[in-house]
């Protein structure tokens, strides 16, 4: 995640080109039975689909997305593209038993119609409506160069390399290749090659629209490409078609009104519905009256990192943060178990959390919920999070969008030893 924020490179095609051509005649059209020549593939509609790395979660997959959106916005300079959304599900964070979290679509967590308004997307179910089959023509596997790259020689370069881990697709009797689509055990790849990249996401686009005449090409791994321009107008546009669903933003403001005494009105957070008509706020917002801390736990204590407090020293930092700002309620956002939050409850007994029925966790599952508690923490006064975590990253971009004061967003806990406690980079929004 780190290395992907670092680098903002620029997209060259000339390089590319000749880069990809220097592989010579080696790599070849994908040879899919539904391709067509290349003339009239052009006047047709093509579908990009990708997927991310199992392990990785929730949030760094939100940000993929926002990659994915630039190589479009870059292939749609050339022909017909439309991303298909990959279905959700499978996450190594989304463990509430006995709920079936598997082929949801986006739809579930955000508006559609929204995401419309900055590319084309369209769901899975309708790719398969549309496509005619739960067949993807060519399959590309992203992975980095075996060599590594040497210290300050970075360019960006795509080639077609053996393949360098484990393939996590096999070929099944037709010659079709199995493996994982999102949970769509019907889906068939037709190609499956491994490509090297290092760079932006619009590296791949020449290899997209000169290379391969297939019609469907699904990028797995896409976390391999790096943003076009991280922060950028197109970033922040792509960032701010994310609505989050409404049903979703509904719950939250229902939470904020029951139990925080915040709304829009007095808060001054007024919400447009379409984003494109959003422009730099005329004023800042207040925020509701409670300070809004994100503690992530699990995985992030596990390894003993010294940037991550314990909860006393958390405790003890929200407290007096309570103190200098003035405020009485604290909403607590956190994946701890239950010890933990046993122990947070006696260190700090007002707290306020989002706890879902069995229903509710039934019809929003773990994403909607993990949306739910960010859309509060975005709404606060004051939010504080922990450290490199990008369920953080995604509440201060909210916050962004929303236009609070940066002083109150770009916060973060400092570990109990930590010695050069930075905090959070100031992103700031383009219009
Ligand atoms: N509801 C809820 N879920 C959380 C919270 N913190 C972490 N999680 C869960 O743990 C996952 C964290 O993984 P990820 O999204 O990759 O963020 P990161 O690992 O913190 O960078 C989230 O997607 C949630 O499923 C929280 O405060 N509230
Ligand atoms: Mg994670």
């Amino acid at each position: 995640m780190a290395a992907s924020v670092l680098f903002c490179a620029v997209w060259s095609t000339a390089v590319l080109l000749s880069e990809v051509g220097a592989e010579g005649g080696e790599f070849s059209p994908g040879q899919s039975a539904a391709s067509l020549p290349l003339g009239a593939a052009a006047a047709e509609r093509r579908y990009l689909l990708y997927d991310v790395n199992p392990p990785e979660g929730f949030n760094l997959r939100r940000d993929v997305y926002i990659r994915m959106a630039s190589l479009i916005k870059t292939l749609r300079k050339s022909s017909d593209w439309v991303l298909v959304l990959p279905p959700w599900g499978r996450l190594y964070h989304w463990q509430s038993p006995d709920i079936h979290q598997v082929r949801i679509p986006w739809a579930e967590f955000f508006d559609l119609d929204s995401l419309n308004k900055n590319i084309p997307v369209i769901e899975y179910e309708d790719f398969l409506a549309e496509s005619g089959g739960p067949f993807i023509d060519q399959v590309y596997v992203l992975q980095g160069y075996a060599e590594g790259w040497k210290e300050g020689t970075w360019e960006e370069k795509v080639d077609r390399r053996p393949c360098i881990d484990k393939l996590m697709y096999s070929e099944d009797k037709s010659g079709y290749y199995r493996g994982w689509f999102w949970g769509y055990e019907e889906t068939r790849g037709i190609n499956v090659t491994c490509l090297s990249v290092q760079g932006s996401a619009s590296i791949i686009a020449p290899v997209l629209l000169k290379n391969t005449t297939a019609r469907s090409v699904m990028l797995d791994r896409a976390e391999n490409l790096l943003h076009d321009h991280y922060g950028g107008k197109d970033y922040w546009d792509t960032r701010r078609s994310m609505v989050f669903a409404q049903h979703l933003r509904i719950v939250g403001d229902e939470f904020r009104a029951r139990l925080l005494q915040s709304n829009d009105k007095t808060d001054k957070t007024i919400f447009q519905e379409d984003w494109t008509k959003v422009k730099v706020k005329p004023s800042l917002p207040l925020g509701g009256p409670y300070l809004a801390v994100h503690l992530r736990r699990k995985d992030f204590i596990w390894g003993h990192r010294e940037d991550v407090p314990s909860l006393r020293r958390a405790a003890e930092e929200i407290h007096s943060l309570l103190k200098k700002l003035k405020l009485k309620k604290v909403f607590i956002a956190t994946d701890s178990d239950r010890q933990d939050l046993e122990e947070l409850q006696k260190l700090i007994p007002e707290m306020v959390r989002y706890e879902p029925t069995w229903e509710e966790l039934e019809l929003y599952k773990d994403g909607g919920v993990a949306i739910i508690d960010q859309w509060i923490c975005a709404h606060a006064r004051y939010f504080i999070g922990t450290s490199v975590s990008t369920f953080s990253f995604r509440i201060h971009e909210e916050r962004e969008i929303l236009g609070f004061d940066p002083k109150t967003t770009y916060n973060r806990f400092c570990g109990d030893q930590e010695k050069n406690c930075e905090q959070p980079t100031h992103w700031k929004i383009v219009y």
